[in-house]
C-alpha cells in the first residue's frame, strides 16, 4: 500500500523503545516534526499543534504500526502516541481510536497512548472513563514525563497505567554517580511496577545509563544512545535487520 510519509510540512518520526532484558524492540514512539517555521516551537504553539493535528497524528502512526504489523508479525511493535489535554477531554476520544484501529486493522494492544502525568493526573471523570474504556478494548495507557508534573503521591495512588515514562532529567541525572540520584529512579520503577506497569526510561544518552538502568531493573529504554527518531522506512529496515538477527 503506498501512502506518502508526509501531509503538507507535518511527517511522523518513529523512535524505537528497546526491551533492556531481551535487547528486542518492543515499540516507537510516534514524534510529530514540523518543518514550515524553521524554528522550534513554543509550547502553546506546540499544544496547538497537536489538538489540531492530533488525530492524524494518531490515524498515521496507526497506519504505520499495521504496516509493521503485517511486515514484521513476530516483532509486532507497539506504537506509542502521544495525547494532548484536549483529545483526552474530549468524550468521543474512544469512538475515534476505535474507528481508526478498524480502518487499519490494527490490533488494539499494538497501541499505547501517552498522556503526561499532570494531565492525567487532573483529569475529571470523563476522561479517566475514557482511559478505562480504551483500556478494556486492549489499548495501553503510559504516562509521559512521570516525576516532573504536578501530582501528588497521593493522586498516583487512583492512576491506572501500563507504562510510566521516567523523564529525562532523572536520566541525565545518573551522569552524576550521585547516590540520591539512584536512588530516586530505584524508587519510581518499584513503584510502576507496584502499580503492575512497565517502566521506560527516556533520553538515554550513554552505554552506561543504559548499564546502570539494566542494573535497577528497568524494563524498557528509548534515547539517542539506542536510536534517533526514523522515518517510518527508516525502522523498517531497522526492524528487518533485528529480523535477521533472529530477533
Ligand atoms: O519531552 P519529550 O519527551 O516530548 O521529548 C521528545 C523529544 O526528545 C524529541 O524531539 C526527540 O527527538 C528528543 N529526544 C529523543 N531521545 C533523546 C535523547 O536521548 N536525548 C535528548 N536530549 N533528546 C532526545
Ligand atoms: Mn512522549
Amino acid at each position: 500500500m503506498e501512502r506518502p510519509a508526509k501531509s503538507g510540512k507535518r511527517a511522523l518520526y518513529y523512535q524505537p523503545i528497546f526491551d533492556l532484558e531481551s535487547g528486542r524492540i518492543f515499540g516507537a514512539e510516534a514524534l510529530l516534526r514540523w518543518t514550515s517555521s524553521g524554528g522550534s516551537l513554543t509550547p502553546p504553539e506546540r499544544e496547538a499543534l497537536i489538538s489540531s493535528s492530533g488525530y492524524w497524528v494518531l490515524d498515521e502512526a496507526c497506519w504505520q504500526a499495521s504496516v509493521w504489523q503485517r511486515e514484521h508479525p513476530n516483532l509486532n511493535p507497539i506504537v506509542f502516541v502521544n495525547l494532548s489535554e484536549s483529545q483526552l477531554q474530549s468524550a468521543e476520544l474512544p469512538t475515534v481510536v476505535e474507528r481508526i484501529l478498524l480502518r487499519h486493522g490494527l490490533e488494539p494492544d499494538r497501541l499505547a497512548l501517552e498522556i503526561t502525568e499532570t494531565c492525567a493526573t487532573s483529569a475529571d471523570g470523563v476522561s479517566l472513563r475514557s482511559l478505562d474504556a480504551l483500556r478494556s478494548t486492549g489499548v495501553g495507557v503510559a504516562i509521559d514525563d512521570f516525576g516532573t508534573g504536578l501530582s501528588s503521591l497521593s493522586r498516583l495512588r487512583s492512576l491506572t497505567a501500563d507504562y510510566l515514562k521516567l523523564d529525562r532529567p532523572f536520566i541525565e541525572a545518573l551522569r552524576s554517580g550521585d547516590r540520591r540520584d539512584r536512588a530516586l529512579l530505584v524508587a519510581m520503577i518499584s513503584l510502576a511496577h507496584t502499580f503492575g506497569a512497565k517502566a521506560v526510561a527516556e533520553g538515554v544518552e550513554s552505554p552506561d545509563q543504559l548499564q546502570q538502568l539494566r542494573e535497577m531493573g528497568c524494563d524498557l529504554a528509548q534515547g539517542y544512545h539506542l536510536s534517533v527518531p526514523l522515518s517510518g522506512e527508516e525502522a523498517s529496515v531497522l526492524f528487518d535487520r533485528q529480523a535477521l538477527r533472529g530477533g
